[in-house]
C-alpha cells in the first residue's frame, strides 16, 4: 500500500513536472542544406520533418528551406546554426573543418575502402567522438548523414588517370585537405562555395568540379557544360546533420533524446536511398549525352595524393585514423 502510494506519487511528479513541459513545448523551427528537394538530403529532410511531426503530435513543425535560400553556402549556413539563425542543416563537411577542426580526419582521400566501412565508422565511438567535438563551436551535431563518394567531372576530356587530369581547373569545397590532394594530383584547384559552382562551369571560369553521382543529378551539372564523369571516388563525403545548440538547449530533454533519435534513424534511411539510386541517376546521365567513365585507374589518384597524408596527418591523433583504416 505504502509502496504504491510512493509509486503513484513519483509518477504524479514525473507527469507533473516533465510531462507539461514536454506538452506545452511548441516550436516551428527551419531546416536548411545547399541542395534542392529532390536530392536525397532534402528527401532525408522530409522524413525527418515528417517523423518529427508525427511524434510531437504535431508540436514541433519543421519548416525546409533547399537550395541555399539561407546562405549563400555551407559555410555561411553553418554560422547561422552557431547564431541561432538556423536550426537544422545537413552539410558536407566541406568548410566544416573551419568550425571543428578534428571532423577534417574524414576527409583524407582514399580513407575509405566502402560503404560497409563507413557505416562501421560514423555509427561507432569515432563518429561519435567527432559529431561530439561541434558542441564546443556550439553546435549540435545528431547523426551523420551523406553525401556519398565523390567523384571528378569536367568538360574536357575523359579523366581515366591521374596524369589524364594534369592542369585541370577545377573547383574543390572550402576544405583545406581536399585543396592538397588536388594540388598533390597535379591539377589546379580554387575552393569556392557550392552557390558559386554551377554558374562558374556554364562561363568555363573552371573545367570541372568533383561531387558525389546525386548532387551532379540534381544540379543537372551537363547543362552547365559538364561532359565527362571519372567515378574516381576519391574521397567520402559525410554529411553531419547539425542543430543550433541554442534550439536544442531550449528543447525539453525528452524532445532532445526524440531529436536524436530520430535523427539517427533517419540517418541510415537517407543513406540507403542515396546509395540505392546511384546506378539508376547515372544510367539517366548517360542518357543526357554525359560520359561515364567506369574504367578509372584509381591506384594512380590514390598513389598521386599520398603527400596529403604526410603533410595533415600530424594534425590528427595517430591511433585515430589507424582505428579509421583499420575498422572491420
Ligand atoms: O553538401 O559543396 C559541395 O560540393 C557539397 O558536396 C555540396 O554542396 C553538398
Amino acid at each position: 500500500m505504502k509502496k504504491a502510494l510512493v509509486l503513484g506519487f513519483a509518477v504524479a511528479l514525473i507527469v507533473f513536472c516533465i510531462g507539461p513541459a514536454q506538452a506545452q513545448y511548441k516550436a516551428t523551427m527551419r531546416l536548411a542544406s545547399a541542395l534542392p528537394m529532390d536530392h536525397p538530403y532534402m528527401v532525408g529532410a522530409q522524413k525527418f520533418a515528417d517523423l518529427i511531426k508525427e511524434r510531437t503530435n504535431g508540436r514541433i513543425e519543421i519548416k525546409l528551406y533547399p537550395s541555399n535560400q539561407l546562405g549563400k553556402g555551407e559555410r555561411e549556413m553553418t554560422e547561422g546554426i552557431q547564431q541561432g539563425a538556423i536550426d537544422l542543416l545537413v552539410t558536407s563537411t566541406g568548410p566544416l573543418g573551419g568550425f571543428s577542426p578534428s571532423i577534417n580526419i574524414l576527409d583524407f582521400p582514399f580513407l575509405f575502402r566502402d560503404f560497409n566501412h563507413v557505416d562501421l565508422v560514423m555509427d561507432g565511438p569515432i563518429g561519435r567522438k567527432l559529431l561530439d567535438d561541434f558542441e564546443k563551436v556550439n553546435i549540435k551535431a545528431l547523426s551523420f548523414w551523406e553525401n556519398g563518394f565523390r567523384h571528378l567531372t569536367n568538360s574536357k576530356l575523359e579523366v581515366k588517370k591521374v596524369a589524364d587530369a594534369k592542369g585541370l581547373k577545377i573547383r574543390t569545397m572550402e576544405n583545406k585537405v581536399h585543396l592538397s590532394a588536388w594540388k598533390d594530383a597535379g591539377l589546379n584547384p580554387t575552393p569556392m562555395a557550392w552557390g558559386e559552382v554551377y554558374t562558374a562551369l556554364q562561363q568555363k571560369v573552371i573545367d570541372g568540379q568533383e561531387n558525389p553521382i546525386a548532387v551532379f543529378y540534381s544540379s543537372k551539372f551537363w547543362d552547365a557544360g559538364q561532359k565527362y564523369f571519372s567515378l574516381t571516388a576519391h574521397v567520402y563525403s559525410p554529411s553531419p546533420f547539425l542543430m543550433s545548440k541554442k534550439t536544442y538547449d531550449s528543447m525539453p530533454k525528452e524532445d532532445q533524446e526524440l531529436f536524436v533519435k530520430t535523427s539517427y534513424e533517419t540517418g541510415k534511411f537517407q543513406r540507403k536511398i542515396n546509395r540505392d539510386a546511384e546506378e539508376a541517376k547515372l544510367k539517366e546521365m548517360a542518357a543526357k549525352g554525359v560520359a561515364i567513365v567506369r574504367d578509372v585507374d584509381r591506384e594512380s589518384f590514390k598513389k598521386a595524393m599520398a603527400p596529403t597524408y604526410e603533410a595533415f596527418s600530424s594534425q590528427f591523433p595517430k591511433a585515430d585514423i589507424e582505428a579509421i583504416m583499420n575498422a572491420k
